[in-house]
């Protein structure tokens, strides 16, 4: 049987010990929420801190602790005050929070607190292992557990791992400076799907783990330890239902059945003609923009005057992280803002803000977005921002304006909100006056097509998303393992082999016998390849076929000395054993005196590109190239030379890394087919990593072997991970 194991740092409960009972109260944030039907699964547990160190507890009420959290099908993780210190307080909201907010001046690199994130992902790995069955599907929550994905993969190598990260996942230039990006980014890849909440935090983490690990792209899967690791945005949702029908009910209240705090707005709201309430809520954390939004709102005050007296910013801000030293700073500044704006505009009758330091009950969180005119939610940076899209569901009527910073994940798909910049006050000061006078039809308009799509896409729909697209991937992963080589097909095939009685084995150079190297030229054979190749040759009726793309002069130097069949240039020419060179396409090179200085101005402009000139073609490599710029010169040079191509009779070739520029219907497969006619063979074997080795699996004999090396797409029976296994697999025909 199989179950869910969703891990997240904190449980989805708070637990409270008085004596000897314990307590416990069900959280009631948007994780806990949105997890809510993939946990409800009676196979599914949840594993993760409790909120009480090692240090609170004795032996009888860690007893208590478990058999509670059981109820809940939850496991705790033991953590001690340092481990929260280290991992939680330390590494997580001074190293990475900031970070990945683009705070790089609140950013600590502190190494101990790295080793202790490192021995508290270790501890929760260890958990997970003591409950991980077979078949078992893993979904891993947020920044504070980047490295446990591959603990867990390290231990156990097939199980089905997905990672959401809450938070943005920052440009390239920002992660590099993190002394552990490359443990952090291989520790994240141990998933086999990691989701973001928007598009672009999926690019920088592509575009990471291109430049920062080399790791080989296509399109959104990263190729990693002949694994393919799904990239994909997920953009989160809230439980719509949840905020709207509770909006509907406090509608519909008696004045006597009604919270405090709605009263007093009511009371502010019947104050005078056009009084106005404008909402902000959010943790209390220097990415929300909260000072921001005090001096912005200032600014409106003094350049619009006509609304003093009558628009008041409602704002919470709930406490969060108080014992980090930023946290309380920030605290000061806002409640001295606060302090100074309300005392240069309060009338009488009248403060501009209401300032509330706490948390709310869910139900006076429903009265303040039920009664404010305008939320206006400014952070700096917000991975997603969940109280934007609560605010438009909770609008029961459909008026109501979002006001929304286009730095918070939600703005991407909320277009119909007004999307501001959170830095430029002018901006904020004039949506705000535009927001409070926008006419009601308006924003019913924006609203009700805002409320259709929270609606649909629910926080409910998001984690299922998540969780077909991972056992989507888990279904791939098994389509791959089908065709790849394993000692029961080796062994069918090394027993055909024996018993055929001529045989033939075309084998591409460069990513299959021998790794890339930087340089084309320095990837030359090793005495472990000649090994390989003259024991195969010495084989009776056994013809060894070296088929590649490289230029005939090259090859001649390398292996002219042997007497294996050489085909080089894709086919071009052609060594036969103990023969000379043969042209075997008629070709010329008069082209390139008109396709060289195209090229030669792409290498000038784009570093670490080069030409290689064969015999009859050219080929331009990008290898050493910056990855995105190589893929994008790659294009322009394709566009460009296509209608000076079409003159001469040539086509482009891509290869990996390198566009080649031939004379048509040369080709891998035709070369090949042109020896096989020659003979008879009942053995026909071909291996090759690139996609010019494709004409060659297509063209071969149905009955043919044919291999591809590496996990791309392919027409090739079988396949096998890198150089490393085509050596073993050849040393298997000894
Ligand atoms: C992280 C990312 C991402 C707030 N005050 C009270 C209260 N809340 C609830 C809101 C909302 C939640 O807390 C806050 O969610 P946010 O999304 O706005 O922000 P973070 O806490 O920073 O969450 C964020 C999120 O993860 C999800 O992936 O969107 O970008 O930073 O649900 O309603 N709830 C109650 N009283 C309060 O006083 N009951």
């Amino acid at each position: 049987m199989s179950k869910t194991i969703i891990i997240s740092n904190r449980l989805p409960l708070q637990l409270e010990i008085n004596n000897n009972s314990i307590n416990s109260i069900p959280s009631v944030g948007g994780l806990a929420t949105g997890m809510k039907s993939v946990h409800s699964d009676s196979d599914s547990i949840w594993i993760g801190w409790s909120g009480l160190t090692e240090e609170q507890l004795d032996v009888k009420k860690r007893v208590l602790v478990t058999s509670e959290l059981k109820k809940h099908q939850c496991v705790g993780v033991p953590l001690t005050s340092s481990d929260i210190n280290g991992f939680y307080y330390g590494f997580s909201n001074n190293t990475l929070w900031p970070l990945f907010h683009y705070f790089m001046e609140y950013t600590e690199f502190d190494k101990d607190h790295w080793e202790i994130y490192q021995k508290v992902n270790q501890k929760f790995a260890d958990v997970i292992i003591d409950n991980l069955d077979e078949n078992d599907t893993i979904w891993i929550h947020d920044y504070q557990l980047l490295l446990l994905p591959e603990m867990i993969r390290k231990k156990k190598p097939n199980v089905t791992i997905g990672f959401f990260l809450h938070i943005p996942f920052p440009s390239y230039e920002v992660f590099r400076t993190i002394p552990w990006r490359e443990e952090l980014l291989t520790g994240i890849l141990g998933s086999n799907l990691i989701g973001f909440h928007t598009y672009d935090y999926e690019r920088h983490f592509l575009s990471a783990s291109q430049r920062i690990l080399g790791l080989e792209i296509n399109f959104n899967n990263v190729h990693i330890n002949n694994r393919i690791v799904k990239i994909d945005s997920f953009p989160m949702g809230i439980d719509y239902d949840k905020f709207h029908n509770a909006a509907t009910i406090h509608n519909k209240k008696e004045k006597k059945d009604q919270t405090e705090i709605k009263q007093k707005i009511d009371e502010h709201l019947i104050s005078g003609d056009k009084a106005k309430l404008i909402l902000s809520i959010d943790r209390l954390d220097y990415t929300k923009g909260i000072a921001n939004r005090l001096r912005a709102f200032e600014y409106f005050l003094d350049k619009y005057p006509q609304f003093k007296g009558k628009a008041r910013l409602v704002m919470l801000a709930v406490p969060s992280r108080s014992n980090i030293p930023q946290y309380q700073l920030l605290k000061n500044e806002i409640d001295q803002l606060v302090g100074r704006i309300n005392g240069k505009f309060s009338e009488v009758s009248w403060t501009p803000i209401w300032y509330f330091y706490r948390s709310m009950p869910f139900e006076n969180l429903i009265d303040l977005y039920t009664s404010s005119e305008v939320a206006l939610l400014t952070p700096i940076r917000d991975g997603m921002n969940l109280v934007a899209k609560e605010y438009v569901a909770s609008r029961v009527d459909q008026k109501g304006v979002l006001i929304l910073s286009e730095m918070a994940g939600a703005s991407k798909e909320m277009s119909e909100a007004l999307i501001i910049n959170p830095n430029n006050f002018e901006e904020i000061a004039d949506t705000l006056k535009f927001a409070l006078e926008m006419p009601e039809e308006e924003q019913i308009k924006r609203n009700s097509a805002l409320q259709k799509r929270l609606k649909r896409y629910n926080v409910e729909k998001w984690a299922n998303d998540f969780m077909e697209s991972l056992k989507a991937n888990k279904t791939n992963a098994k389509k791959y393992e089908v065709k790849r080589l394993n000692p029961a097909i080796n062994q069918e095939m090394i027993n055909t082999y024996n018993k055929s009685l001529n045989r033939i084995l075309f084998i591409d150079y460069d990513g299959t016998l021998a790794p890339f190297e930087k340089i084309p030229e320095d990837a030359k054979p090793t005495q472990k390849i000649f090994d390989i190749l003259d024991t195969l040759h010495k084989h009776q009726n056994t013809t060894i076929v070296l088929i590649t793309g490289r230029d005939k002069v090259t090859f001649n130097t390398w292996f002219g000395h042997k007497d294996y069949t050489l085909i080089t240039e894709h086919g071009a020419w052609l060594k036969e054993s103990n023969k000379d060179w043969e042209l075997l396409e008629s070709v010329n090179n008069e082209w390139f005196k008109s396709i060289a200085p195209v090229l030669e101005s792409f290498t000038d402009r784009t570093p670490g590109s080069l030409i290689e000139e064969k015999n009859y073609s050219l080929a331009w490599h990008f290898r050493n190239v910056d990855p995105d710029l190589g893929k994008l010169r790659a294009m322009e040079l394709k566009t460009t030379i296509q209608h000076l191509i079409a003159n001469h009779n040539l086509e482009i070739l891509e290869g990996d890394k390198v566009l080649e520029i031939k004379v048509s219907g040369i080709n891998k497969g035709k070369s090949a087919c042109k020896i096989l006619i020659k003979d008879n063979y009942d053995f026909i074997f071909a291996i090759g990593d690139d996609w010019t080795d494709e004409y060659m699996f297509k063209e071969l004999p149905e009955k043919s072997y044919t291999v591809k090396v590496g996990l791309k797409k392919t027409i090739a029976k079988y396949y096998v991970d890198d150089t490393d296994q085509v050596h073993k697999l050849l040393k298997y025909f000894e």
